[in-house]
């Protein structure tokens, strides 16, 4: 019996990743940059063992279905394949996440995946390798392998692509991101299906590939200068952009619902009241706002006169993937 314990803390990507070149080996169409958080993150264990006659996947102690199974199945092969393993392995993957609110990450599951399966089989991989091997679960993942900020390089192939750390001279210890937990009734679509359609069918997409390397390079240059007015400038941005790809697609879609608009608009008008922040979105209606520590107090005071408390969480720099242990029996 061989098992191993990982856990990883979800990212949020300051300049998005939207798109894929390369759908099987998870290749994107465009580099992109995000911070790390304390806020969530997932604790998973695998182990192997000759007495197990199938995959199981247990997610928060409950097991999944064939479907959910089938994927870590194929990720597990990955690792199988590296050493000639054969045998079947249970998942057991827990996520922490403050709020029952649909925050649960595959940033961090995908990495705390790739972590423990990493030292389950002793891979011994470096954070490259490490980072290529959690890119193959979830794009994202990618770039939870470390703390702080990271990039995640395109590349061109599966040896080119991954994440490296950014050193930041700890700018990212200034920063607080609020999350606005937005729930909506509608049915979301996927990040994986939502990019795929864009890239296929946009009209705008070739606009948001044009604009990349040129916020990156600003989200790069601001970061290296602790300027936080232009990394929020450029995050913000960075966001609206992707989003209004989704709006140019066939079918068009939005993840955007009023009350991200109205999270989005109240982000914007602190601003005007001289307290800088801004806000980022993904692939579902919650609003992150992103604000220097020493204004958190302030902008999380007026966020709380139109949100429910239960629905602000904020969160700070996260550390990088953890090995909790190795174990061979
Ligand atoms: O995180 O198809 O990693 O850069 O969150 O599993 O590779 O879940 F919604 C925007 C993340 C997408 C931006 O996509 O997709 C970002 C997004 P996968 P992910």
């Amino acid at each position: 019996m061989f098992s191993g314990k990982a856990k990883a803390y979800t990212n949020i990507a300051l300049i998005k990743y939207w798109g894929k070149k390369n759908q099987e080996l998870i290749l994107p169409m465009n580099n992109s940059l995000s911070l790390t958080l304390d806020a969530f993150y997932t604790e998973t264990t695998v182990t192997f063992s000759t007495e197990f006659t199938e995959d199981q996947f247990y997610l928060d102690n409950q097991l999944q279905d064939s479907k959910a199974t089938i994927k870590i199945s194929r990720f597990l092969d990955l690792a199988r394949k590296k050493t000639g393993c054969t045998l079947f392995a249970v998942v057991k993957s827990q996520n922490f996440v403050p709020t029952a609110a649909g925050l649960a990450s595959s940033a961090s599951g995908l990495a705390a995946l790739a972590g423990a399966v990493s030292a389950a089989l002793n891979l011994d991989l470096s954070p490259i390798a490490l980072s290529r091997l959690a890119r193959r679960g979830s794009g994202s993942a990618s770039r939870s392998v470390y703390g702080g900020f990271a990039e995640w390089e395109k590349g061109t192939s599966d040896e080119t692509s991954y994440a490296t750390k950014i050193i930041s001279n700890d700018f990212e210890q200034d920063l607080s991101m609020i999350f606005i937990v937005i729930n909506d009734a509608k049915k979301d679509v996927s990040s994986r299906d939502g990019m795929q359609r864009t890239v296929e069918t946009s009209s705008f997409y070739d606009g948001w590939l044009q604009s990349v390397p040129k916020d990156l390079a600003k989200a790069k240059a601001a970061i290296a200068a602790k300027d936080f007015t232009a990394l929020g400038e450029v995050t913000e941005a960075s966001a609206l952009k992707m989003h209004g790809t989704t709006l140019a697609a066939t079918p068009p879609f939005t993840y955007w619902s009023a009350e991200s608009m109205k999270a989005m608009n109240l982000v914007r008008q602190l601003r005007t009241t001289g307290v800088s922040c801004y806000f980022t979105m993904d692939a579902g209606p919650n609003v992150k706002v992103l604000v220097e520590r020493k204004n958190e107090e302030k902008v999380l005071d007026e966020l709380a006169k139109h949100f429910d408390p239960t629905q602000l969480i904020v969160a700070h720099a996260g550390p990088s993937i953890e090995i909790l242990s190795t174990e061979e029996a």
